[in-house]
């Protein structure tokens, strides 16, 4: 039975290590160097080269290191018989639910404009309103954006999500489907991003959807850089209609040198690490769907191909 890996170089020796500590029976094979690519059974990816996958003839499942799955869709070649199982691991979710809790906070407290009156010496108390009378929007209310909006919900915002079927968390307002958008987005003073990208979502962060929010609203996005319009959310930001933005993932990753959003005074960018996978946990959770699987049962967290999600 052997796994094979593809991860960032960067992070390559701690996934290394977590897999051979927790599962030394796995005959495991790093992606430079495969082997008898027959004897591979399981791929533990983060965006893999397209038609790579489709080479080993014998996979049963394909693991995504991440809970997004669409470095793994927009390959053509992706075989349509194996699974496609994606990430989700509780310090994934708690590390989401810090990020978004912090922006939200910081977007709330205008925490922004209290920095940048510290570097102008200046003393001015901003008034802020109180948590229960702010209203903070989610888009996608699944694993990431169900914990997001339970905790601000615990925070006693006045918290509502968006999501493709109906959903009840209790605390928040749940909308759902294109009839259920601009209802939703008329009410939300911070919108928060945690969608899947999909054919059904790329482009959404963009003109026409900044100008159904109140003017001045403010966007957080730590979900996908397809998600997102940048040129629309530099309009939206000379305009006014939005405040300022939090934006952890871009169309173009890393963010190009001289890009405007590097520098644009109410831009926060943050380098795609909202939240990483934690190898250790992560391999858990594989080894789980590993046993799983050879028992004959069919993993948890299959990807709906359909959806792409
Ligand atoms: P889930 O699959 O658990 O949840 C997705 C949610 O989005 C669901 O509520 C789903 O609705 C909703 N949704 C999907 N399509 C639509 C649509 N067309 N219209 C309305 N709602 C829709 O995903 P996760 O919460 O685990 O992750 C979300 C995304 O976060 C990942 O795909 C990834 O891109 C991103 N991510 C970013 C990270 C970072 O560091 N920046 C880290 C981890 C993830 P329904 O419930 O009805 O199915
Ligand atoms: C993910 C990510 O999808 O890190 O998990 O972006």
């Amino acid at each position: 039975m052997a796994l094979i890996l593809r991860t960032d170089a960067a992070r390559a020796d701690a996934w290394r290590a977590a897999l051979e500590r927790q599962a030394p029976e796995l005959d495991l094979r790093m992606w430079d160097e495969p082997g008898d690519i027959t004897d591979i059974e399981f791929a533990l990816v983060w965006k893999p080269a397209r038609g790579v996958l489709r080479g080993f003839p014998n996979l049963k499942a394909i693991f995504s290191i991440g809970a997004g799955v669409d470095h793994l869709f927009t390959d053509p070649e992706l075989p349509a018989d194996v699974p496609v199982v994606r990430m989700v691991e509780p310090e994934l979710t708690r590390g989401m639910t810090e990020y978004v809790v912090l922006h939200v906070l910081r977007h709330h407290r205008r925490q922004r404009e209290m920095e940048a009156n510290q570097r102008a010496e200046k003393w001015e108390m901003i008034q802020v309103p109180t948590a229960p009378a702010r209203k903070v929007g989610i888009m996608g209310l699944g694993e990431l954006g169900g914990a997001s909006a339970r905790a601000l919900a615990g925070l006693e915002f006045d918290v509502a999500g968006w999501s493709r079927s109906p959903k009840e968390i209790p605390g928040v307002e749940c909308f759902h489907g294109d009839f259920g958008l601009d209802a939703f987005l008329a009410r939300t003073e911070i919108l928060v991003c945690l969608l899947p990208l999909t054919p059904e979502t790329e482009g959404i962060l963009n003109a026409d959807l900044f100008a159904k929010l109140p003017k001045g609203a403010s966007l957080i996005n730590a979900a996908r850089g397809g998600h997102q319009i940048e040129a629309d959310i530099l309009t939206a930001l000379e305009s006014g209609q939005l405040s300022e933005t939090t934006l952890d993932v871009f169309r173009e990753e890393p963010l190009p040198a001289g890009h405007p959003l590097w520098r644009h005074p109410r831009v926060t960018v943050t380098p795609h690490n909202a939240s990483l996978t934690d190898p250790i946990g992560a391999v858990k959770q594989v080894i789980a769907n590993i046993e799983r699987i050879r028992r004959g049962e069919p993993p948890l967290n299959i990807v709906d191909p359909k959806a792409g999600y």
